[in-house]
């Protein structure tokens, strides 16, 4: 039921996991990624896979995610290199389900916070080819799809109200400038397609509180379920 009227647009994606239709949920820290997941995680014929950042706070004992925080010129290759294994691990696990929804992606990983370290001088040159070049090869040779990303679009503010409030402890020195140079990236990637397109984009305007966010996703349910 789940695929009647699914029309496949990116044909290049000729790949075994055909079956399931693979949803990306992406948006700034603290867009409201986590609370969309929650909702769908009611639906039984769609897989949750969201479990990243309690995977980066603990590598066998290393809190990546702080290390990065704390020192981004030292830990970002080693936290990038982290983060583009877990998030191919998520696209190569396979699902019995008709839909799996993921938070984040190998490509907000790469066009989103890679770029913004490389840019804002926080990652030497080497560093930024050699991800880049693990990147390539990972995305033109492993078996994984992409069929829909949902961008929640926020403003940067929003997201720094929201990212305040949760409180999580490795994001206190989080700035504005931070979230607004992010979001230049994903407007980049996303809006502006100067990364090339990877999957159809449906926006979502992430500006509204929780309540009426949850009506959005009711009311689109449809769309972003590619039905
Ligand atoms: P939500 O539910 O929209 O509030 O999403 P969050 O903020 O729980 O999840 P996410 O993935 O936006 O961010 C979790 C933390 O990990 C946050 O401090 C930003 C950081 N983060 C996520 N992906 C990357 C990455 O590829 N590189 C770097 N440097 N940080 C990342």
């Amino acid at each position: 039921i789940l695929r009647s009227g699914y029309i496949r647009n990116f044909q290049s994606h000729q790949h075994s996991s055909m079956e399931t239709i693979s949803i990306c949920v992406e948006g700034n820290i603290g867009a409201g990624k986590s609370e969309m997941l929650n909702f769908f995680a009611k639906d039984p014929t769609i897989e949750i896979i969201s479990e990243h950042v309690k995977k980066w706070q603990n590598v066998n004992g290393h809190n990546m995610l702080d290390l990065m925080y704390k020192d981004p010129y030292r830990w970002g290759f080693t936290f990038q290199s982290y983060v583009q294994l877990t998030m191919l691990q998520n696209h190569m696990s396979k699902s019995a389900k008709p839909v799996q929804m993921m938070e984040r992606s190998i490509y907000s990983a790469k066009y989103v916070f890679v770029e913004n370290l490389y840019k804002s001088g926080l990652m030497p040159s080497v560093d930024y080819e050699v991800l880049t070049e693990w990147f390539n090869w990972a995305t033109n040779h492993l078996d994984f799809h992409v069929d829909r990303i949902i961008y929640l679009r926020c403003h940067p503010e929003t997201a720094l109200e929201r990212i305040k409030k949760r409180n999580r402890k490795e994001e206190l020195n989080i700035t504005l400038e931070y979230l607004q140079s992010l979001h230049e990236q994903q407007e980049e990637w996303l809006i502006r397609g100067c990364y090339g397109k990877h999957a159809e984009v449906l926006v979502l305007d992430a500006e509204q509180d929780l309540e009426s966010m949850l009506e959005v996703f009711e009311n689109s349910r449809n769309k972003i379920l590619c039905l």
